[in-house]
């Protein structure tokens, strides 16, 4: 459901890029990538009841980047509206700013309807399904010999997911620019698995141990919006990209390995090209629904900056479970049985556009926008190969 003036019915859902499995039945045996499309986490909510994101029309916050100047913003807007400030639960800063209230479904609407707002959309639950295999590490895998690596020393990634392992030697995190998102938890740290899995994709350090990623040793900054179950709110991803507006410098790369099952959303798909148009670099899981992806956010949000990833296999053949369509889709990567770090130190075979998205997020570190490619997707479902991302 998105409200805009014309206050329209929609019930999208979200989800993370991938599927889960328990760890404790963890094998040596990764799993077939069919196992990480049928298990759609089962939560996985629609909306959350009498919670919405209000989006401001660009320029009624101007250029500042304060979520002070936000928030009393949000109050003014709220008291012309006869709502109370209480009500305002979070705001954010960045290109446009806006705010996450607790409202009724009357005052979403009064407030869909104020001149300074562009969209009231109800605020989503979000979560992740992915499939892990506990397995011994080895250094150079497939995929990173695939797409090819360098040295990222120096280069910063914003992870947006459900956090980092902090402690794992094979990452370099930067515990103090991250920040947790959720309500539930200060800690950015991984209590899922996923989150580290696409941070050492993207930059498992070049040592004598563990994995390599593509743009090795680069600093990793965990944006947690993901719980331990990994599930977070469509708010919470919001908050993350508003503060990398904020945050980030021209040249930083930014990884979404999340998206919604079932629709868009709107207040998302600006936010992502709104930190685009800062020079950011963003890599966007496609989904795994096998449908096109134009039908979900945030990998249908394009921009000169915005790389949409679909996933390939180990012989270049389009994934399954990967979603198509060269409207929204820049390059294709490996995303069928990938090992990378997995928290706990360890490290886990996963599947899933979500794994796809990151070797993009390694190359744009080592790059810039000049990526190339090296090769198509084969039996691409749109009939338009994929260019698989090269170094
Ligand atoms: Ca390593
Ligand atoms: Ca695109
Ligand atoms: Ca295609």
């Amino acid at each position: 459901m998105i409200l805009r003036k014309a206050f329209f019915l929609f019930i999208p859902v979200l989800s993370v890029l991938a599927c889960q499995k328990d760890a404790s039945k963890a094998s040596l045996t990764a799993p077939a990538d069919e196992d990480c499309v049928q298990l759609k986490s089962l939560g996985n909510g629609d909306t959350i009841p009498g919670q919405y994101i209000v989006l401001y029309q660009s320029g009624v916050v101007g250029s500042v980047r304060s979520e002070a100047t936000v928030k009393t913003m949000s109050e003014k807007v709220l008291l012309k509206n006869n709502i109370s400030k209480k009500y305002i639960r979070e705001t954010f800063a960045g290109a446009r700013g806006g705010f996450i209230a607790r409202l009724s479904r009357e005052e979403a609407r009064k407030l869909a309807s104020d001149e300074n707002i562009d969209i009231v959309e109800p605020d989503r639950v979000v979560a992740l399904s992915t499939c892990f295999t506990v397995v011994a590490p080895r250094l150079i895998t497939w995929n990173i010999d695939r797409v090819g690596y360098g040295d990222g020393t120096g280069k910063k990634a914003w992870v947006i997911d459900s956090g980092i392992d902090f402690a794992h030697p094979d990452l370099t995190v930067d515990k103090t620019m991250s920040k947790s998102f959720i309500s539930s938890t200060a800690s950015a740290d991984d209590e899922n698995g996923h989150g580290t899995h696409v941070a050492g994709v993207i930059a498992a350090k070049n040592n004598s141990f563990g994995v390599l990623g593509v743009a090795s040793g680069a600093t990793l900054v965990s944006l947690r919006v993901l719980d331990k179950e990994g599930k977070g709110t469509l708010g919470a991803i919001i908050q993350a990209l508003a503060y990398i507006n904020a945050n980030a410098s021209t040249g930083d790369v930014v990884n979404m390995s999340i998206g919604e099952d079932e629709g868009v959303s709107e207040v998302l798909d600006k936010q992502v090209q709104a930190t685009a148009a800062r020079g950011i670099l963003i890599a966007i899981a496609a989904g795994n629904d096998h449908e096109a992806a134009n039908k979900f956010s945030p990998g249908r949000a394009n921009a000169s900056n915005i790389f949409t990833v679909s996933a390939v296999d180990s012989l270049d053949n389009f994934a399954s479970f990967s979603n198509y369509g060269n409207d929204v889709v820049d390059f294709a990567a490996p995303g069928v049985r990938i090992l990378s770090t997995y928290m706990g130190s360890k490290y886990a075979y996963m599947s899933g556009t979500s794994m796809a998205a990151p070797h993009l997020a390694g190359l744009l570190l080592l790059k810039g926008k000049n990526i190339i490619s090296s090769g198509f997707a084969k039996n691409d479902p749109d009939g338009e190969a994929d260019p698989i991302a090269h170094y």
